[in-house]
């Protein structure tokens, strides 16, 4: 079945397009290194039509697919667990003109958000969206995980910024809504629907991306408290000052420390404060007389330290980029992606570390995140077992008011327990969809939904 598939696929795209045995190492396996399987083959299209063939020789042969981006998701949504073939999107890397007048651009799928920020900077505009991993992760793989990142709070997510996309269904049906029009009340929204599908719905080909001013003047501070109720109150209080802030990102004295460790990094402030908060903001003007007096006014601030130039902002911001990577040094992390209501991520933190250390106590508990929108990410190395923590995690988050996953996706990881949060009606219209678009199932059939 794979094997007649594959002859039809090698016509479709070339025979130099479809890598097998070796050469499929870095596609098998994801990012953190947690999630590993095993592929026939990785098959690489180079436009809309040979992605559509190749998807409709898969649903006639009953062959499953997993559309692949930057291959950096953290959800194991991204790998062939169960001997997927891996549809690369890596070779649809156009980056159309930038539209002046409408202030959008047209790019495919395969392009990384690192690519599509140097192109659009030329002419003083930024794409809305923006993350650790943006040398990698593409425009596709972000829209297909509706990914978050640093700005949330300020430009929204991914979703925020797409006007319009172009899709293969599990039909092969190419869906082109690539016109641009913000405005288009006429029916359902088709490109909403793709933000956060996971692949499950289409393999989306194209993107128009909204464009945003580059406000070139950034003022950046790291500011240290004695706990973490400061730090949210501070952000709140900054939020309502500086209507230019553009980030708010928490991070407590052992992440930072281990940061300062792995990347031989001085410790900031002293090294001796147990909470920081990131925060930065852009502006048409320089605003760093404004930053300082309003952190000055704040609540709680044990001690502050501004960047003066690019080079300290590159500095603070690795305190917190590498947050990441350095994690992944320790040991191969189990990650919660979380979000809580504002008045309970300081109750959260303590609550979750005692309930993971009582569950595994030889693991360790990292804590950081968004907190502008009240997004943690807990990372837990040294377990012993597998999946120990979830369950109970998850319990707790939902006990909170929370959501299981707050910009990552559900991907393989967390099938299982959305059911916790999602309702019987409401996982019965996803499935609807999912089945409308995808009848024989091909695409990532074990994304999102538990088998
Ligand atoms: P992949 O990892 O290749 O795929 C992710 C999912 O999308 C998979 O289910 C895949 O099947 C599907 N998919 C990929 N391409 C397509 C397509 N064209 N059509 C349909 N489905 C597709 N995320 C955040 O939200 N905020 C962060 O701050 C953040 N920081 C990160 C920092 C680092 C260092 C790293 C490594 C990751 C980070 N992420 C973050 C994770 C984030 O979800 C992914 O980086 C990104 O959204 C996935 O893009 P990708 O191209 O790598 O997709
Ligand atoms: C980030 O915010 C990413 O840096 C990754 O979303 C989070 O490593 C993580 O858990
Ligand atoms: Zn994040």
């Amino acid at each position: 079945m794979v094997d007649d598939a594959l002859s039809e696929i090698r016509r479709i795209v070339g025979e130099q397009h479809v890598i097998s045995g070796d050469d499929t190492a870095a596609h098998v396996v994801d990012w953190t290194g947690r999630y590993v399987g095993t592929t026939p083959a990785v098959v690489r299209p180079g436009s809309t039509a040979e992605v559509a063939d190749v998807i409709r020789v898969c649903g006639e042969h009953a062959v499953a697919v997993i559309p692949q981006g930057g291959n950096t998701g953290m959800v194991g949504g991204s790998v062939p667990l169960n001997g997927e073939i891996v549809l690369s999107m890596q070779r649809l890397n156009t980056i159309g003109n930038v539209d002046r007048l409408a202030l959008q651009v047209s790019v495919d799928a395969g392009v990384t958000i690192e690519q599509l920020q140097t192109a659009v900077a030329s002419h003083g505009l930024r794409y809305g969206v923006d993350f650790g991993g943006r040398g990698s992760a593409t425009v596709g793989g972000t829209i297909a995980t509706n990914a978050g990142g640093l700005n949330v709070l300020r430009h929204g997510m991914t979703r925020a910024q797409v006007i319009g996309v172009e899709v293969v269904l599990g039909t092969g049906e190419i869906i082109d809504l690539m016109s641009g029009l913000v405005k288009n009340n006429t029916g359902y929204s088709i490109p909403d629907m793709m933000c956060g599908s996971e692949g499950t719905l289409g393999v989306i080909t194209k993107a128009r991306l909204r464009l945003i001013a580059d406000q070139s003047f950034r003022q950046t501070a790291l500011l240290a408290f004695d706990n973490v109720d400061a730090a949210v109150a501070a952000t709140a209080q900054l939020r309502v000052a500086l209507p230019g802030l553009e980030a708010a990102e928490l991070m407590l004295a052992d992440g930072v420390g281990l940061v300062c460790e792995e990347f031989e990094l001085s410790a900031p402030l002293g090294g001796t404060h147990p909470v920081f908060l990131l925060v930065e903001t852009a502006s048409e003007s320089d605003d760093l007389e404004r930053l300082i007096q309003h952190v000055v006014e704040l609540d709680g601030v044990a001690d502050t330290a501004i960047a003066a130039d690019e080079r300290q902002r590159q500095l603070l911001w690795r305190l917190r980029d590498d947050h990441t990577t350095a994690i992944n040094r320790v040991g191969v992390p189990c990650k919660f992606d979380v979000t809580l209501p504002h008045d309970q991520i300081a109750a959260f933190i303590p609550k979750a570390k005692n309930l993971i250390s009582a569950l595994a106590p030889t693991s360790t508990t990292w804590i950081f995140g968004h907190v502008g929108d009240g997004n943690l990410h807990v990372n837990v190395t040294g377990l012993d077992g597998e999946d120990v923590l979830d369950k109970s995690v998850y319990e707790l988050v939902i006990a909170m008011g929370g959501s299981i996953s707050a910009e990552h996706g559900i991907g393989t990881a967390k099938s299982a327990y959305l059911p916790m949060q999602r309702s019987a009606a409401e996982l019965n219209l996803m499935r609807g969809l999912k089945a409308v678009c995808d009848p024989t199932g091909i695409l990532n059939p074990s994304v999102i939904f538990d088998q």
